[in-house]
């Protein structure tokens, strides 16, 4: 079996209770590991990660979920980490704490006869996106990209890793937490087949050519599963701090998701 799951935003200040949360993720790991060959997390799995060239003590609080997932890769389960929008500031740590295989880009892979594409999902967009949005949504698109654009920017990284960590965190936690409280506020659901940016990339790779038998993304903390006409499914894997909702892959290559109670 193959398991993937997504933002968890470990540490983050607006959820409560975030021991209780952690300590749901290691057991729900702890269940995938029964049968799992390999787990995929496909971004955002911590709600700010930022690695200073000072050492940042605030590390220690995520050293429960680095242990689990060690000691999973001990047992011989493949462990995956893409990078999200939260969590792209990792520079080799997120390696070595976990053993994971990191992943900064998106990729397709082939498992049990199916291709699947696999990304976080931040800045995916189908070509013609300009055409298909009114003014005011094309407006915060070029917001996110120009942001996202500021994030990768290498030399505002090193600016920002030679930070006190304290400095960093508190500047980097305020500003994860805000995004977080507008999403609690203003919960922004499913857009619909023809509006949901995940969607209509994976309708756009599909119309190029490009087929995958499954899309996977993280990112919208909203748990999807749609059939495309072109045979495709575009699965969102929703989150893992309310919803707590994933997805198996088993070895006949049938998707499904799964609620963790
Ligand atoms: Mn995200």
């Amino acid at each position: 079996m193959i398991y993937f799951l997504s933002d968890a935003h470990l540490g983050s200040l607006a959820i409560e209770r975030g021991w209780a949360q952690q300590k749901k993720l290691i057991d729900l790991l702890e269940k995938m590991s029964e049968d799992a060959v390999s787990i995929y997390m496909l971004g955002d799995m911590f709600d700010f990660w930022m690695e200073y060239y000072h050492h940042d003590k605030t590390k220690r609080q995520f050293s429960p979920f680095f242990k689990q997932l060690r000691r999973l890769r001990k047992r011989g389960i493949r462990i995956h980490f893409f990078t999200g929008n939260h969590d792209l500031w990792t520079f080799g740590g997120i390696e070595q704490l976990s053993g994971a295989e990191v992943h900064y880009e998106p990729c397709t892979i082939k498992r049990y006869g199916k291709l699947l594409y696999l990304a976080h999902g931040d800045g995916l967009l189908p070509r013609d996106w300009e055409q298909l949005y009114p003014k005011d949504v094309q407006r915060k698109i070029k917001n996110f990209i120009k942001l996202r654009k500021i994030f990768h920017n290498p030399f505002l990284q090193f600016c920002f890793r030679s930070l006190p960590p304290k400095w960093g965190n508190k500047f980097g936690y305020e500003w994860a937490k805000r995004s977080r409280m507008k999403e609690l506020n203003h919960p922004c659901p499913y857009k619909g087949e023809d509006q949901e940016e995940l969607v209509l990339f994976a309708k756009d790779q599909e119309s190029r050519g490009n087929h995958r038998d499954y899309y996977i993304f993280g990112h919208r903390h909203i748990p999807l599963d749609l059939q495309l006409a072109s045979g495709a499914r575009v699965v969102i894997l929703g989150d893992t701090f309310k919803e707590w909702t994933y997805a198996k892959l088993d070895d006949k290559g049938n998707l499904t998701m799964h609620t963790y109670e």
